[in-house]
């Protein structure tokens, strides 16, 4: 039974028992009205608890029916809240866990809620692309008032126990979720239930308006783009200026709305694209990760410094090694200052960074770094010092420590051929700034065992990353589209766009910063030493523009100078004529005609070239999937995840027009450019990524 009913000493338990996440499938809620109409029909019982079998309470509707006959199938949740919420025998959820969505909805039916002090609630519809839709955006208001339900709402979050008592979300957190929960209840019976929470207050006053007018102006850059939050808005505002009834209503069709629409399409691709991508097809079941409870972390700059952050951020002690007193004493205070820039900012406590910093150790001898579980090895790329350094970390860790790589781009079988344990080592790849960026691309290398890499995907979780599995070449899966990206721009650029157009462009698409104003933030001084090495091993059919070479020798290495693509005043971005006269000296010199771009082309060129890419990497097997990709990229490069990630996003457009532009960029480009065997394949076919594999 997927609702199982026990009636002792006048209170009726029902508890879902639907793993994983008792997610209101159809059994679920057939379950949940058959037990409700049960215990209201026997005269015996006098009060109804409603809890979650196994690890939590109710994580939401069913994501994975929506859409499907099962979901148009028996009662539905708005039924069920409603004989919750009518009932004439006082009605209590018990929380543990979490209770998401529509979950959380149905908790806020009931009479009252008592949670364990470590559940979290929330109403995380927005990741989805969708707004609470069984009364969340009127009851939170009308519980906890208008500028928490905005913020609560919009940004999907977890509210733990204490928080929500608070908010007055939960009427009491408990300690043992049976024995109190049906006592909460009992009381409940001798003292009398409140009324639901709509009619103990039909309509909400005296709220300023000013309050939806600002939360606009304030999240509109935030919310760039995105179809679910500005509804959401709508919605509360609704709640707080219409009775109940009116506001349900309300927020009825705006769900409709936003179920219809791409966006939603997209992010319910993602959320699956991101647990699916934590399976490994050859790896059995049987293989178990080892147990990472320490780490080493080789090189404190910037990106070792991240990724020990990372670990003393989960609590895992982490021993970070660099060659010098001085590189370790310039590490630590990046770090510190990091830390008190997050306490600054509210986003941590100072206990929270002590403790951090405690979990610590800066050494400078491998011999010190003592027998840890994994080492991330984080120094510049250059192959013959990371050889050397994995020789050292054989020679002083124990045999089944695993030596993992944070390598962007070099050859994973040439580390691990300077150890005895080939089958330990790994690639990591994080992203900088590494405390911040979820991606973490795991490479597996021809001898990575399977309990490595089943250790790796699974570091993820604890430490707060999305893991995919990358085959080893050249750029693993990210970076080595990126070149086609940052590639295209340039060669945009040189043909007649501004980098205005450009990274208008790509921000109004959803990236979080275009591609040339990033090039600025970085700094492009250091690309200019990286690109004359590129130039020396590009294949004789390619050449690179030399705008950047230009910029820089003008001295507009980025922001850092005030000037680079474009000119700064503070952090604020401004076209630079002086810029444009540089780029179109470049295209002169090119023997380029500059013309003009619609901004549908800009965006194509943008993206399908490295969409063309990554279908060379799927044949390579270098990505097991297409979402596997997508999921690269939403977490590791800013791409919009409300597109579905760049392959989703390219099969809505139509994989013909991905096909089209290489055909078209190809002969200009050289052979790299050349359409990807898979893509043709399925264009001719009429099939899309998911017939791959
Ligand atoms: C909603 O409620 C709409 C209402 O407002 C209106 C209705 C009218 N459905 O993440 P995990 C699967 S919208 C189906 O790895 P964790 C997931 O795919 C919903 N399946 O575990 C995975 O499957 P597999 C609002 C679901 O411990 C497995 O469960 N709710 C659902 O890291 C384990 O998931 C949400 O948006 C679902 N709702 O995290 C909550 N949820 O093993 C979405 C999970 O085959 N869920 N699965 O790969 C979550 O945020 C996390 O799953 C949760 C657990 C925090 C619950």
């Amino acid at each position: 039974m997927s609702v199982d009913y026990a009636a002792a000493d006048g209170v009726a338990v029902l508890t879902v028992n639907h793993p994983p996440v008792n997610a209101l499938s159809l059994v679920v809620r057939e379950g949940l009205m058959a037990g409700i109409r049960k215990a209201l029909a026997d005269d015996s019982v006098r009060a109804i608890v409603v809890k979650g079998g196994g690890a939590t309470f109710i994580a939401g509707a069913d994501i994975s029916e929506f859409g499907t006959e099962k979901s148009r199938q028996g009662p539905r949740l708005q039924e069920i809240q409603n004989a919750l919420e009518t009932s004439p025998k006082p009605t209590v959820a018990a929380i543990h866990g979490t209770a998401l969505g529509g979950g959380f909805e149905l908790a806020l039916t009931c009479h009252a809620r008592v949670a364990v002090a470590s559940a979290k609630v929330g109403l995380p519809e927005v990741k989805l692309g969708l707004l609470p839709g069984a009364g969340g955006t009127v009851r939170t208001p009308r519980l906890a008032g208008p500028e928490v339900a905005l913020s609560i709402i919009t940004s999907g979050e977890h509210v733990s126990a204490e928080k929500a008592l608070g908010f007055g979300l939960i009427d009491a957190v408990i300690d043992d979720l049976d024995k109190d929960a049906a006592a909460f209840a009992r009381k409940l019976v001798a003292e009398g239930a409140p009324p639901p929470v709509i009619e103990r207050n039909d309509k909400i006053t005296g709220i300023d308006p000013a309050v939806f007018s600002g939360f606009r102006s304030t999240s509109a850059k935030k919310f760039r783009g995105q179809l679910a939050p500005a509804k959401i808005i709508d919605c509360i505002e609704a709640a707080c200026t219409r009775s109940a009834a009116d506001a349900l209503a309300f927020e009825a069709t705006a769900f409709q709305e936003l179920f219809q629409s791409d966006q939603r399409k997209a992010l319910i691709h993602y959320f699956f694209a991101e647990r699916e991508a934590r399976k490994i097809p050859d790896i059995p079941d049987s293989v178990k990760p080892q147990k990472i409870a320490s780490a080493a972390v080789i090189g404190a700059g910037l990106m070792g410094g991240g990724i020990a952050m990372v670990f003393a951020n989960s609590g895992i002690p982490v021993s970070v090694l660099d060659v010098s007193e001085e590189a370790l004493g310039k590490g630590r205070g990046v770090i510190e200052k990091n830390y008190a820039t997050s306490v600054a900012r509210g986003s941590m406590t100072q206990a929270r960074m002590d403790e951090a910093l405690a979990r610590m150790r800066f050494v400078t001898r491998y011999d010190e770094i003592g027998p840890v579980d994994i080492v991330v090895e984080a120094v510049f790329e250059d192959m013959d010092l990371k050889k050397k350094i994995f020789a050292e970390l054989d020679r002083a860790t124990p045999a089944e420590t695993i030596l993992a790589s944070n390598t962007s781009s070099l050859d994973i079988d040439q580390i691990a051929s300077a150890t005895k344990r080939p089958d330990k080592v790994v690639g990591v790849h994080f992203f900088s700034p590494a405390n911040v960026m979820k991606l973490q691309e795991n490479v597996r290398g021809k001898a990575t065992s399977h309990q490595t890499l089943a250790t790796v995907m699974a570091l993820a979780k604890p430490i707060g990353k999305v893991a995919v599995l990358a085959g080893n070449c050249d750029g693993f899966i990210g970076n080595r589209m990126l070149q086609y990206y940052t590639g295209e721009a340039e060669f945009m650029l040189e043909e007649g766009a501004t980098p205005e157009q450009i990274d208008r462009v790509a921000e109004s698409f959803g990236m979080a910063m275009g591609p040339l104003a990033m090039r600025d933030l970085a700094g492009m001084d250091t690309s200019v030493r990286i690109r004359a090495i590129r130039r020396k091993t590009l294949p004789a059919d390619e050449r690179m523009t030399d705008i950047v070479e230009r910029l820089v020798e003008a001295g507009r290495i980025g922001q850092k100078a005030g000037k680079g693509y474009y000119r700064y005043e503070g952090r604020t971005r401004l076209p630079d004529p002086e810029a444009l006269a540089i780029i179109e000296e470049a295209s002169r010199a090119a023997g380029v005609t500059r013309r003009t771009f619609t901004d549908e082309e800009v965006l194509h060129r943008l993206f399908f070239p490295m969409v063309n890419e990554a279908a060379k990497e799927l044949e390579e097997g270098i990505a097991i999937r297409a979402s596997d990709i997508d999921v690269v990229w939403v977490n590791g490069y800013g791409f919009p995840a409300h597109r579905g990630g760049p392959m989703f996003w390219a099969e809505q457009v139509g994989l013909d027009k991905v096909l089209a532009t290489s055909r078209a960029l190809a002969p200009r480009r050289g052979v790299r450019w050349a359409p990807a065997k898979l893509l043709e394949r399925l264009v001719a076919e009429g099939k899309g990524w998911a017939s791959v594999g």
